[in-house]
């Protein structure tokens, strides 16, 4: 494995013009990791840019420069001869911009990712499924470049890729090496207080109230208080005012309650429920049932569609999968 990251650092030394891309929905690491290569890349005088599938949630405005396009048409196409793919499991999750596909690029992909399930479509793979974060690869990837230099706001966006894949060092992906990464971002003038007012002490008072609600009456239990989930109501997204972009860790509040061993969210989408998983025990995984639904994601935290349009029948598809995963040994 180190291998690969020495070649995949002397890769970038030897090229220029690349194109960085994510998956959809992009979440802290994604983001992080993403803009945290775009910049080390132009501060070591490479060509790069960056193609987010959709506008950045708020509480990033303050960390990333707003140096980038949704469109693929915004860019040139000829001026780039490689993608780099970051924290992105598959082809078809990548999100190329809006109205674009991966394949549409017509370029060599270079794919580094921490996720397990990760398809190796790249003509490059660098997956590392110990790191706890695609942002932690980067920096492996970077320290084998002595001569390239990380910038306090680089160091940052590592941070904040880092902070944002181990919920703040508490999953159980939070190793030796990754708390080592973390100080070393530090020394490098990390702005950890900046990230830690922007993505846990910023949520609006109206996004509480609706997380409060949900809770309070759209949680449902199962499985003798070891299963809750919530399927969040449309009107109560409308009546707050909730742009869900912005609701990342919004399941975390449920994970955080006592006994409940799995948890999820489901979200009415255009062809079905989007289910997003979670689970606080590596006997229990999520990431079985995602895969067993066509998702993916990690053993305790993952994500699959239910392509139903009854709330009910996506339900007691899913609650059959949790139950059985519960009920194993
Ligand atoms: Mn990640």
């Amino acid at each position: 494995m180190q291998n690969i990251t020495i070649e995949v650092a002397n890769f970038l030394v030897q090229n220029d013009n690349f194109l960085i891309v994510t998956h959809e929905r992009p979440d802290g690491d994604a983001l992080g990791s993403s803009f945290a290569l775009l910049n080390i890349l132009k501060e070591n005088g490479k060509n790069a840019a960056l193609l987010l599938p959709e506008e950045l949630p708020e509480n990033y405005l303050d960390f990333v420069p707003c140096d980038y396009r949704t469109y693929l048409d915004q860019y040139e196409r000829t001026t780039f001869s490689w993608c780099l793919a970051l924290d992105n499991t598959d082809l078809e999750r990548a999100a190329v911009g809006m109205r674009s596909h991966l394949a549409d690029l017509k370029l060599p992909i270079v794919n580094i990712d921490h996720h397990p399930d990760n398809r190796c479509f790249g003509k490059i793979n660098l997956i590392i499924p110990e790191a706890a974060a695609t942002a932690e690869i980067v920096f492996r990837i970077v320290r084998e470049i002595p001569s390239w230099k990380i910038s306090p706001k680089s160091a940052t966006l590592l941070l904040l890729g880092i902070i944002m894949d181990t919920g703040g060092f508490r999953f159980d992906n939070t190793s030796a090496e990754v708390l080592n990464i973390a100080a070393e971002l530090l020394r490098l003038k990390a702005d950890h207080h900046g990230i830690v007012r922007n993505m846990f002490f910023s949520k609006h008072l109206p996004y509480v109230q609706f997380e409060a609600e949900l809770i309070t009456r759209h949680l449902k239990v199962n499985q003798s208080g070891r299963f809750g989930w919530i399927c969040i109501p449309e009107a109560l997204i409308e009546r707050y005012g909730i742009d869900m972009k912005n609701s990342e860790g919004l399941i975390e509040g449920l994970r955080s309650i006592s006994g409940m061993d799995i948890v999820a969210l489901l979200q009415r989408r255009e062809d079905g429920f989007k289910i997003s998983l979670r689970s606080k025990d590596a006997r229990y995984s999520v990431g079985k049932i995602a895969r067993q639904l066509n998702g993916g994601g990690h053993e305790l935290a993952a994500g699959c569609m239910i392509k139903t349009d009854k709330e009910e029948v996506a339900e007691n598809i899913l609650l059959a999968h949790v139950e059985r995963i519960l009920n194993e040994i």
